[in-house]
């Protein structure tokens, strides 16, 4: 069998995705997603220009050397541009494989470890009430975590709240330049630990709690939210600060026991080796997209749970149903899974150019056994939504310091 061609997609039905298809020469293709929100044509360039005339006449089932060949065989190793890049060509290998074995690739990485995938929704809100009363729907929903974000006082347009967009999906389209939002770390730290006080009095200790900071805090900053939150027994705190410096969550673990999430924005293993040595972290959050691909997240897997450091994959909207079905493979599979992020299953639209093989139930997302990933995408109706710039907002602090958003 061999690579006959790669055909690369970028489309926008509600917000842009960039999926590769790998054809064989035996009509067999498999679907990777290299979606980078914000940055999509850098990786449309990357993988066009750089690593399609590479690939063509190899063996696809040669998953394993192919990904040492776009990783250790290139000089400029790592960055997002291109561990997306040889993500999305991994994924569809897989995807291969699995489809020429008639398995699903959850079998291909050594078969279930449990029934149902454990994931938490986003309850969001432009005010407490309503953050709250969000809550009591994702519980009626049957859902054994959930996410709380909340608009904080006094501040415009907080991470993870709508503020006057209906639809989540929709969140990036229409911004062809980045917008600015503000930033107060006092305001923040006066409200968020009311936001679960109230959630706990109100719902109790059984569903499992989650909260981003988006990286907006000091690692000592982190330290003393997490302290303030102990009574409120957070499943974990995402992002507490930046690791750009894996040390600094040294502070944050040294004076909290509130369980820590990071990696959403991890391309390689590297990027969190010394947080899980060090078991300064309880979960890594990689994506399949954005951690180089299944290969990689795999090793990266067993590595963590060597540290007791289990895996809950990034799952926002931003990555598209290739990668969350990917995910939904992994985490079958993975001993050491922990939890998914799950936004739902995206509009009409979105679903009208991929189709998926999840459903979800009672808390737990599915996967219908179905050869290789088990997605398909619709080119016709993916050229109907064509490509729009649009980005993630910037932040400032209120006196106009560059902040982290
Ligand atoms: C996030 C994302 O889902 C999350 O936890 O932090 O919403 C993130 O901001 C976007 O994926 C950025 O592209
Ligand atoms: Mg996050």
């Amino acid at each position: 069998m061999k690579i006959e061609q790669i055909k690369v997609f970028v489309s926008c039905p509600g917000r842009n995705f960039v999926t590769v298809k790998v054809i064989t020469d035996e009509g067999v293709y498999g679907l990777g997603d290299a979606t980078v929100n914000g940055r999509e044509m850098a990786v449309v360039a990357y993988l066009e220009e750089h690593v399609v005339p590479c690939l063509i006449n190899r063996d696809p089932h040669q998953i394993e050397d192919i990904w040492q060949y776009l990783y250790k065989g290139v000089y400029w190793r790592r960055g997002p541009i291109t561990m997306a890049a040889i993500a999305a060509i991994d994924m569809a290998l897989w995807d291969i494989k699995g489809k020429v074995a008639g398995l699903p690739v959850y079998q291909l990485l050594g078969g279930k470890s449990r029934e149902g995938i454990t994931a938490y929704g986003h309850a969001n809100g432009e005010t407490m009430t309503e953050t709250l009363d969000n809550l009591g729907k994702f519980i009626e929903q049957g859902f054994k975590a959930v996410r709380l974000q909340c608009a904080i006082p006094g501040l415009g347009g907080t991470y993870g709240t709508l503020g006057d967009k209906k639809d989540y999906f929709e969140l990036q389209s229409d911004r062809p330049l980045p917008p600015e939002q503000p930033w107060s770390t006092s305001k923040y730290m006066n409200f968020i630990p009311e936001l679960f006080k109230q959630a706990r009095e109100r719902y109790g200790y059984e569903i499992q709690l989650v909260h981003d900071v988006h990286s907006r805090l000091t690692p000592i900053e982190s330290a003393h939210l997490g302290k303030l939150l102990e009574p409120f027994n957070l499943m974990f705190l995402e992002d507490a600060s930046a690791a750009d410096n894996q040390d600094g969550y040294q502070i944050i673990r040294n004076h909290t026991t509130t369980p820590l999430a990071i990696g959403e924005i991890f391309n390689t293993v590297w990027d969190a080796k010394d947080l899980i040595v060090n078991q300064t972290i309880d979960y890594l959050r990689t994506a399949i997209t954005h951690g180089g691909g299944i290969t990689p997240m795999k090793k990266m897997a067993d590595f963590a749970a060597m540290y007791n450091v289990r895996m809950a994959p990034h799952g926002a909207p931003d990555l598209s149903p290739i990668c969350h079905a990917a995910h939904a493979h992994f985490n079958l599979w993975a001993p050491n899974f922990g939890v998914q992020e799950f936004i739902g299953f995206g509009t009409a639209k979105l679903n009208s150019v991929f189709s998926h093989p999840l459903s979800f139930d009672n808390g737990y997302i599915h996967l219908e056994d179905k050869p290789g990933l088990g997605v398909e995408y619709n080119e016709e109706e993916g050229l109907k939504h064509a490509y729009k710039r649009s980005y993630l907002p910037v932040t400032r602090l209120e006196d106009g310091t560059l902040w982290y958003w």
